[in-house]
């Protein structure tokens, strides 16, 4: 994904008001994400995405993404876990999927347009989160209507599995304990006003309320919360509330009004070490639209009667729940923040990132060098361009303290890579981690594949 410096410039501006050195939000900025659903497993955060292709013009959609965190501010690509042609009747539309563990198989729920071009929900199965996943029925599990997009899926205290999902109304149905066959008949929420709100804006009659799509189901003190996509078109987000999973919903209003450069919106809720987080998406990133949307998280906070403050899309979470040991391997996809960086995959080394023009950067937050400090910095990378190419590594900021630099040999492609290592200068403590890029090429600079520091036993 090629860099639009002058939008960087006034996001950079913005920040600089507000006082923040780099943004956190988009999260991640090195492929266009969508539809955002995360799932805790194990004290990690796991957070499955749609993709919108670079350049799309509509929703060109091929596969399903993972990233994950410990901290809610540094997040590690895990490139494509899934892809609607693992699907055998599979043609398009790799849409917003959700994925949720059972009895330590992970179960992803997935939209998808079938041969004969009817949409559907496909569920897949893996023994890991990362998967790989696998169609365990050889056709769609819901295959109802053309409403069948955007499952959400969910499992009460009780054990009992639901799926909840649609455009433009919301259907419902339980599942075995199986999660991969229906317990009974499906049914649709009614589409009233007390259930979703009325609709501003013209006359729609098949869309009475605001509700649009993109329902997600969250449970909090025995209250069941169905946020969703709400029109008209541009989307906001709104949300219901309920004693049961499958209703009769109250509307309870805006949760967070339109605003972000794409006319869709995408709830996805999770508790995570304490705190309440609201993923969403946007087009805010370079060249972000519509059709390249990026998302977001930004934390919940609840009123005492159990509604949501209201809430509006911000720079993100600057506060780290955690540090990272740089004594360890690092993947060189771990990112807070980066510019000019895009994601890259092959089989030689799995997830690495490209550095698309000299200058970029990419920011890893929190990281503890402890009292000693490291003495050498060793890396995987590469390039295709012969002489001064390097990565200069700093603290804090772009222009901070440059405590090593790498010369990187040319090693002729991303499927050849060189170990570098170099002295590091002084450094205690915890620093925010700068990588910034540098090379005399017009583009693709270099590749990165991981870092990791030597500890110095005795100073
Ligand atoms: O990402 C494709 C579609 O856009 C999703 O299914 C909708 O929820 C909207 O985000």
């Amino acid at each position: 994904m090629k860099i639009l410096h002058i939008q960087y410039i006034i996001l950079g501006l913005i920040l600089f008001q507000a006082g923040n050195s780099h943004a956190q939000n988009p999260i991640i900025q090195t492929s266009y994400t969508a539809d955002p659903a995360p799932m805790v497993y194990n004290n990690k955060l796991y957070l499955y995405t749609s993709h919108d292709e670079d350049n799309s013009t509509w929703f060109t959609m091929n596969d399903w993404r993972l990233f994950t965190t410990e901290d809610m501010v540094n997040w590690t690509d895990h490139g494509a876990v899934l892809s609607y042609k693992e699907f055998s009747w599979g043609k398009m539309n790799a849409w917003a999927p959700q994925c949720i563990e059972r009895d330590g198989k992970f179960y992803m729920y997935v939209p998808i347009t079938d041969r004969d071009n009817k949409n559907g929900i496909g569920v897949a199965v893996a023994d890991s989160p990362y998967g790989p996943f696998i169609d365990p029925l050889g056709k769609p599990l819901i295959s109802n209507s053309m409403a069948d997009i955007d499952p959400t899926v969910f499992v009460d205290d009780g054990g009992q599995a639901y799926l909840i999902w649609g455009n433009p109304v919301c259907y419902y149905v339980k599942l075995h304990e199986d999660m991969i066959s229906l317990d009974g008949e499906i049914g649709q929420f009614p589409n009233t006003i007390e259930a979703f709100g009325k609709r501003e804006g013209k006359e729609d009659p098949r869309r009475p309320t605001t509700y649009e799509e993109g329902p997600w189901l969250y449970k909090r003190n025995d209250l069941y919360y169905l946020l969703f996509a709400a029109g008209p078109l541009p989307e906001h987000i709104g949300y219901s509330t309920s004693e049961h999973p499958t209703g009769p919903w109250e509307y309870q209003g805006v949760l967070m009004p339109t605003e972000g450069e794409s006319f869709t919106n995408h709830p996805g809720m999770v508790d995570f070490k304490g705190k309440t987080y609201l993923f969403y998406h946007n087009g805010a990133l370079p060249g972000g639209s519509g059709f390249t949307r990026s998302v977001c998280v930004d934390e919940v906070k609840f009123n005492e009667d159990g509604t949501i403050v209201p809430m509006k899309m911000t720079a993100g979470i600057t506060k780290s729940l955690g540090t990272i040991n740089p004594y360890i391997k690092n993947e060189a996809e771990t990112i807070a923040w980066s510019e000019g960086v895009s994601a890259a995959n092959n089989k030689r080394v799995g997830n690495f990132i490209k550095a698309d023009d000299s200058g970029t950067y990419s920011v890893v937050k929190g990281v503890d060098f402890r009292e000693n400090g490291p003495h050498t910095i060793n890396v995987r990378a590469g390039t295709t361009h012969n002489g001064n190419v390097s990565i200069e590594v700093r603290l804090d900021r772009l222009e901070g303290k440059l405590i090593a630099e790498l010369p990187v040999p040319l090693t002729g492609g991303s499927d050849r890579w060189a170990l570098i290592n170099e002295a590091v200068k002084e450094v205690s403590g915890v620093h925010d981690l700068y990588f910034v890029y540098k090379g005399n090429a017009p583009r693709d600079i270099l590749y990165f594949d991981y870092w990791m520091f030597s500890e110095l036993t005795n100073k």
